[in-house]
């Protein structure tokens, strides 16, 4: 059995980026597979967070887990925070890499845009997210496309503490899905979709109603010239809507574009809130149910405990071959 290790940032309410890209795969692994999913509230601290709103944004987000279909029983759900050797393990990663390749992350870049001066843990976040995979000798992370050069760094690491220290982690492999890899916002299909975009109708959260959802996506952003087809370099708004429609009907977007021959944007987007809504919905009714729950908490403790038996063997490990401690 092979083990799987992923996370979201609870900074806000999971868009259907996060679902397609990574989510979906979170949930088609837990049968043939040994899979540990985390809430990264560390990482959501690299950026300022309301601490009120980031407690309740952790347990959205756990809810959220559940309602996509991710079943405690198989797979441990936790919360990042409540295992230390994240952090631990993060210090003793950190001695191991270097400020040039942590430099060349785009998502840092990105992030960073217009600052003079970026909090360490922004510059550092990769490392987090190196420990939080390590820690687990994961040989899968399903993941979005954005997060490729993570997981390149995170092998580079991992491959450069074994050749010094010895066999000391597993090298993981990300997994990435063909149709949801990489969603983009909808009113600006040059940027990703992402959680803490001030336009709230760059995005469908899965916890939209029918009409934002409706609002958002008659709203996204196309092109001029009115023809349906896929082409993300010149029609990349239109492209990006394929993608998800793909992706919510299981669809090849070969079919699409032949079901909508002849047709405008305006009814393509019609039909395809459709989906979404329909989609959505479910999701939505059952988030309900599990957010409001005693359940919910009590699955998180369970899952910190199991995770950080884990952990402790691997920092046990780590320790041991750094030659750490008594
Ligand atoms: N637009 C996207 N398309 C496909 N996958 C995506 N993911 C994120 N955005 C897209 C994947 O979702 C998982 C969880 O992401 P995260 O919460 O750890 O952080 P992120 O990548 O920074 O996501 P956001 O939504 O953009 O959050 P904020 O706004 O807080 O930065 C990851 O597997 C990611 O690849």
């Amino acid at each position: 059995m092979a083990r799987v290790f992923s996370g979201v940032q609870p900074t806000g309410n999971i868009h259907i980026g996060n679902y397609l890209g990574a989510l979906k795969q979170f949930v088609e692994l837990q049968d043939e597979n040994q899979c540990i999913y985390c809430i990264v509230d560390m990482h959501s601290i690299t950026v300022p967070q309301d601490p009120k709103e980031l407690k309740d944004h952790i347990l959205d987000v756990a809810a959220l887990y559940m309602a996509v279909g991710i079943d405690p029983e198989k797979s441990i759900v936790f919360v990042q925070s409540d295992v230390a050797q994240h952090a631990e393990l993060a210090w003793v990663l950190m001695c191991n890499s270097y400020t040039g390749e942590l430099s060349r992350m785009t998502q840092f870049k990105a992030k960073n845009k217009g600052r003079e001066s970026a909090p360490a843990g922004l510059f550092t976040y990769p490392i987090l997210m190196a420990a939080d995979i390590l820690l687990y000798d994961a040989d899968i992370v399903p993941v979005g496309n954005d997060q490729k050069q993570h997981i390149e760094l995170t092998r580079d690491v991992a491959i450069r503490v074994n050749n010094k220290y010895g066999e000391t982690f597993v090298v993981p492999d990300g997994r990435f899905l063909k149709a949801g890899a990489r969603i983009m916002a909808l009113d600006d299909p040059g940027d990703k979709m992402s959680k803490s975009a001030e336009n709230k109708h760059s995005r469908v959260s899965l916890l939209d109603d029918d009409n934002k959802i409706k609002k958002s996506i008659m709203k996204a952003t196309t092109d001029s010239d009115g023809i349906i087809r896929f082409d993300p370099e010149n029609k990349p708004g239109i492209s990006n809507l394929l993608n998800i429609y793909s992706a919510f009907s299981g669809k090849t977007i070969d079919d699409i574009v032949k079901d909508f021959e002849g047709c405008g944007y305006g009814d393509f987007k019609k039909e395809l809130v459709n989906i979404v809504q329909t989609g959505i919905a479910p999701i939505r009714e059952r988030y309900e149910d599990i957010r409001n729950s005693d359940e919910l908490i009590r699955t998180l403790k369970d899952g910190a405990e199991r995770a950080g038996a884990i952990a402790e063997k691997t920092m046990k490990r780590v320790k041991d071959n750094f030659g750490l401690g008594l």
